[in-house]
């Protein structure tokens, strides 16, 4: 079936110096960088739900971005021609992978049962496009937050049917997930929060939680999904107090609940900045904790306080987040997830095509540079440095205990020298080189 990406060329690296706007100018996805391809480094995803459903709706105005697959009276019809536009555009940008909720790539039943029904059978849908194009799929998850159902959260619902009817959608999304050979499965915790505490059991609701995740994760096991499960964090929005807030707190969270061997992470650039840290912070801290799994490629806005969720365009922002990749060893079942979403007066079926060339690229130009930093090994060097003096072993070393560092310290009556952090330098290094 024709659709408005069919006929678009596949975009291709072309090298720094072309002129052409829909070329890859640094994403050479066959380049040897660190002894793999960086391609396998990248593992580039588009995702479902900003590509092919957001329509440009905002609080204040209608869609403006319509494509022939909304609307219409048959929604399976619908799910099918959205999915062939969804793989001619993963053709069209050359991406390995894809992402989705189950509600992007199928529509809601009039029952619960129908509802999972569609799921697995665009599942299948789904299945002969992969096999068709030899795109993969990241990772799936599903969609616990958009129908009202879900108002007061899905796991920490006040009402037990909504616990077990988000248990029914999510073992059905891990199923067509797992069937589909996802490398990975996601949980966002989209409504599992609370706007105020006076009607909200807030230690009720963590166990509720807790007790959810230990379910996905038996179930998991049971069916021999090898992939890990990844907890999206995020502080705000929808509701004011999320659950999930960031990497700490959801580490902290699966050690109270025994989870830390079975979950990971997939962290969001613009979730890190409105948690009031940086993208870096939340990969070193998830690194820190074995955690690391998978990351939503997107930027927020200075000015702006909510999940705008756009393309990435900032090249230094980038090169600190993935240098920190490259330090945690990569991403092994993860990947760069574009979790971007065209604005609103972005309405031609290109601009989607700009708007991944530009941000692959963008990640590509900030990957290779993260390497050379890692190459020249000056940031590794000054951060061995600074740390040496533990390498020397002395009274404060492993074993001591507080007296024994104490009465030595006492001894020695001397004042620590205070030595420059250097920063500057090091910035300098990552600026220019
Ligand atoms: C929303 C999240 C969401 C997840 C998938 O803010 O980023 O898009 O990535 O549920
Ligand atoms: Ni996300
Ligand atoms: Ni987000």
């Amino acid at each position: 079936m024709t659709t408005p990406f069919s006929d678009l060329p596949t975009v291709r690296f072309e090298g720094e110096a072309t002129l052409n706007p829909l070329a890859y100018r640094f994403y050479d996805p066959e380049l040897i960088v660190l002894g793999k391809r960086l391609k396998e480094h990248l593992r580039l995803t588009v995702c479902y739900w900003h590509s092919f459903v957001m329509n440009g709706a905002d609080p204040f105005g209608a869609p403006t971005i319509i494509r022939p697959w909304m609307g219409g009276t048959d929604p399976m019809a619908a799910a099918r021609a959205k999915a062939d536009a969804a793989f001619d555009l993963f053709r069209a940008l050359d991406v390995p992978f894809y992402s989705f909720h189950d509600r992007d790539i199928a529509p809601e039943g009039d029952s619960l049962a129908e509802t999972l029904k569609n799921t697995r059978v665009i599942g299948d849908y789904l299945a002969e496009k992969q096999q068709a194009s030899g795109v993969k799929l990241l990772w799936g998850t599903a969609n616990l937050f958009s129908h009202p159902r879900f108002m007061a959260g899905a796991a920490t619902n006040p009402d037990p049917e909504v616990f077990a009817w988000s248990a029914a959608t999510v073992k059905t999304a891990l199923d067509v997930t797992h069937a589909l050979g996802g490398a990975n499965y996601v949980m966002w915790g989209g409504r599992e929060g609370y706007e105020t505490l006076l009607n909200t059991d807030l230690k009720r609701e963590l166990d509720q939680m807790g007790r959810f995740l230990s379910l996905v994760v038996d179930y998991k096991h049971k069916i021999g999904f090898s992939g890990p499960i990844l907890i999206e964090p995020k502080p705000k929005e929808p509701t004011k107090h999320q659950y999930d807030f960031d990497a700490a707190t959801v580490y902290g969270f699966l050690k109270h609940y025994g989870l830390e061997n079975d979950v990971k992470l997939n962290l969001e650039e613009n979730h890190a900045i409105l948690a009031g840290h940086t993208f870096e912070h939340e990969i070193a801290v998830a690194n820190a904790f074995g955690i690391l799994g998978s990351l939503d490629i997107n930027r927020g806005d200075p000015l702006l306080g909510w999940d705008t969720d756009q393309f990435p365009n900032d090249v230094p922002q980038l090169t600190l987040a993935l240098y920190e990749v490259i330090k945690a060893g990569g991403l092994t079942t993860g990947g760069l997830n574009f979790d971007a979403k065209l604005r609103r007066q972005s309405i031609e079926p290109d601009d989607l095509l700009h708007a991944h060339v530009g941000g692959i690229d963008v990640c590509a130009k900030a990957f290779l540079q993260a390497a050379k930093l890692y190459e020249g090994g000056q940031l590794a060097t000054n951060l061995r440095d600074r740390y040496a003096g533990w390498d020397r072993g002395g009274h404060a070393a492993e074993g001591a205990t507080l007296e024994e560092i104490a009465a030595a310290a006492e001894n020695r009556a001397i004042d620590p020298r205070p030595r420059s952090g250097r920063q500057e330098k090091l910035e300098n290094v990552v600026s220019l080189g």
